[in-house]
């Protein structure tokens, strides 16, 4: 592979290069963060070769990412603390917002945004309403832009429908041979299969707007600021389509109120918090209310647990087709990711009655 040192030198960056040092957090692209000494200061930038295999426009999304920064970048003109606030693409050297490798793989740079903390899953009261309001406060940037000038970089991403689909196909091919291990999970899939349906009913009818969507809220794309504890910035843009914004609120809910990490192997860690959905949702809403409809706002619940669906029904679909889509890091890797989802569900349908309670 091409040194990455001479892709981090296609980009316009002042100063000398110091280090470079791998990140593994995404599953899908490649992550590298570099550190640069300028006139005796320190700055580090972002890296990323996108997964071609998974963002077969790269070039589309990176038109979508440019459009919404810089429509963010707007609203954020008046503060401070603005940069730390929004992603910031680095050009290139050619004036352009990407490069290519000798491979022929696009890569993009971002100022790194320094002085926050990340987290995998919360166990904060606080910090979910932050989320909730940093969820709301990225759609609220987004409110006035016109959803159908984006690109569709990837068709039908959450659309229940057509994800069981591709569960469908997968139990057909049982390429992996793994189709006789997983019968207990497929069937709670198959069994809840008519109630996942609602998001994706609710916009195909027209009952929920087309908005701007960030479809990956999830709570590890989220820039909490090391001293107020605010949610600043939502990063993680690959997938800004137009969509229905209950798949923020969803992935929000799912990876706001889980009580352990995506791949935990534990399952009796693996539970919904209330507290911390409740709280999430009033964050969310403190900022919202003034755009949302009445059904958007009475399907926020629901939302949550339709993501929780439709990523577990991912991860089981790529278990069974031999981990081709996410990376991995052992062979029960998707499937772990599968059941921690299912958990999650079985847990807030045992608290539903009192979430939505607490919520109406
Ligand atoms: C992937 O890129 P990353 O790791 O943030 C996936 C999301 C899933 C998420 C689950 C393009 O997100 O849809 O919610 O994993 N992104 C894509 O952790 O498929
Ligand atoms: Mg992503």
């Amino acid at each position: 592979m091409q040194d990455i040192a001479d892709i981090i030198g296609l980009f316009a960056i002042e100063g000398e290069l110091q280090k470079i040092k791998a990140n593994k957090e995404g599953h899908i692209n490649s992550t590298f963060i570099s550190t640069f000494i300028h006139e005796g200061k320190q700055y580090k930038y972002t890296h990323q070769k996108l997964n071609d295999s998974v963002f077969t426009r790269p070039e589309e999304v990176m038109d979508n990412i440019q459009k919404v920064t810089s429509h963010i970048q707007t609203k954020l003109i008046h503060l401070a603390d603005r940069d730390k606030r929004c992603l910031q693409l680095v050009k290139t050297k050619q004036d352009a917002w990407y490069a290519y490798d000798e491979a022929g793989s696009l890569w993009r740079t971002y100022r790194f945004i320094d002085e926050v903390n990340t987290y995998p899953f919360l166990d904060d009261q606080h910090l979910a309403y932050r989320f909730g309001e940093a969820v709301g406060t990225f759609q609220h940037h987004l409110c006035d832009f016109p959803a159908d000038k984006l690109h569709t970089t990837i068709a039908k991403f959450h659309h229940m429908g057509s994800r069981y689909n591709q569960l469908r196909q997968a139990i057909e091919n049982d390429k992996a041979k793994r189709l006789q291990s997983v019968q207990a999970e497929l069937q709670f899939f198959l069994e809840n299969e008519e109630r996942g349906m609602t998001l994706t009913t609710a916009l195909e009818e027209g009952r929920v707007p087309l908005r701007v969507t960030h479809n990956d809220t999830k709570i590890s794309n989220i820039l909490f600021d090391r001293t107020t504890g605010e949610g600043v910035c939502v990063i993680d843009l690959d997938t800004v389509m137009s969509g229905t914004i209950l798949f923020d609120t969803g992935d929000m809910l799912r990876t706001g109120s889980i009580t352990a990490g995506e791949d935990e192997q534990d399952l009796s860690k693996v539970g919904c918090d209330e507290n911390l959905f409740i709280q999430m949702v009033k964050g969310y809403r403190s900022v919202a209310d003034n755009f949302l409809t009445d059904t958007e706002r009475q399907l926020i619940a629901e939302s949550g647990r339709a993501t929780t669906q439709i990523m577990g029904v991912r991860f089981l679909t790529d278990y069974l087709n031999g981990d081709v889509y996410y990376h991995i890091e052992r062979p029960s890797h998707n499937l772990d990711r599968a059941r921690t989802q299912i958990a999650l569900m079985q847990d807030m349908d045992r608290k539903w009655e009192s979430i939505t309670g607490s919520l109406s």
